[in-house]
């Protein structure tokens, strides 16, 4: 969990290069074809080139755009020339005084982002940098971006007065090659803002991507969401957390009520085999399931993203998370433009 390690994921993350392959399962012709009904028509041809050079306080990232064009009128295109602040993720917010836990402090987790479609609320997210948020495939599979609404410091979804809420359109949604609708195998979706988000004016700030290779065996972990409290229970107004402890992987794969071959590398359980009791449910999918770095409380990683279970909180049944350190190379390769924050002050890099 050292320096050397944190710095090895987040640069083998964020620099190579693969071709994209978009799959569109089923379920999306369902909301084009809505779409088509409800929205005008949407015209989008982007090419983004990012061109990095640093200084000694600022980043400053190029992006070359050709031709944007598009007819809904609030999403705006961002500076083609950013500066990027230095700034430290996962650092949640203290200013200010799920099944089992409890409600959080009002922007004690500020990389959560509420995900609308069709303005109704359906799954969480957590920003990673100033311009993407990652969430589970199965929440936006075939979705189309223009149907999808972000909303960052939430607590009550149902204050409609919260003027600090800052929202974001999606201008592309990023579903896994290797998603698998039927096992939840590589359950991982990332959505770009249709213009970054400010992450030196406000309260908003990313969670870190998490450190490579590290198992986060027995830790205990937050997850974080808005869903449902009891089994077959309605969603949160306020935003809930419950810590988690992570199972290793022979554990949930031989003592639970899931067959070995179920749980694959690319997934984590967290909870209580025996007593169960603490767990996410219906609501909290794609939310992040976060540790601390060296058990120090108050800094973040994205452990996992609440992805599925059988119930919610049973015995024999923990909650299954995508495992977010197995896409690094991946999360690099398709979050470009992006200005990011690092885990930890500058001088110590
Ligand atoms: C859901 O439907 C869901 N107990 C999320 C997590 C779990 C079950 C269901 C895990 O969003």
């Amino acid at each position: 969990m050292k320096l050397p390690l944190i710095l090895i994921g987040l640069f083998c993350g964020l620099c190579c290069g693969l071709d994209e392959k978009r799959i569109r399962p089923s379920q999306g012709e369902f909301f084009e074809w809505l779409g088509s009904i409800f929205l005008p028509p949407v015209t989008t041809t982007t090419t983004s080139t990012p061109v990095l050079s640093t200084s000694t306080t600022t980043t400053r990232r190029t992006t070359k755009s050709t031709t944007t064009t598009t007819s809904r009128p609030t999403v705006a295109n961002f500076p083609i020339e950013r500066d990027c602040v230095t700034c430290r993720c996962g650092l949640i917010n203290t200013l200010y005084k799920i099944v089992g836990g409890q409600e959080t402090r009002v922007h004690q987790y500020p990389w959560m982002a509420v995900i609308l479609i069709y303005d109704r609320f359906y799954c969480s997210g957590s920003l990673i940098n100033d311009l993407y948020v990652l969430t589970a495939a199965h929440c936006v599979e075939g979705v189309p971006p223009e149907l999808i609404t972000l909303r960052f410091l939430e607590h009550n979804r149902s204050n409609t007065n919260e003027d600090i809420v800052v929202q974001r359109f999606v201008s592309r949604v990023k579903v896994h090659e290797l998603y698998n609708p039927r096992s939840f195998d590589n359950d991982i979706a990332i959505l770009r803002l249709n213009q970054p988000v400010d992450m030196e004016h406000q309260r908003l700030r990313p969670i870190c991507l998490p450190i490579q290779s590290y198992s986060f065996d027995h830790e205990l972990a937050i997850v974080t969401g808005w869903g449902a409290q009891k089994e077959g229970g309605l969603g949160s107004d306020t935003l809930r957390e419950v810590q988690v402890e992570v199972l290793p992987q022979l554990d949930c794969r031989n003592s639970t009520s899931y067959k070995p071959g179920q749980i694959t590398d690319n997934m984590m359980c967290a909870g209580y085999i025996l007593q169960g009791g603490k767990d996410a449910c219906s609501g909290d999918s794609g939310g992040p399931l976060q540790a601390t770095f060296d058990e120090q409380p108050g800094q973040y990683q994205l452990a996992g993203i609440v992805s599925w279970g059988v119930g919610c909180a049973r015995p024999q049944s923990p909650g299954v998370y995508t495992r977010v350190n197995q896409y690094l190379r991946w999360l690099g390769s398709n979050t470009p433009g992006a200005c990011h924050c690092m885990p930890y002050p500058e001088e110590d890099y």
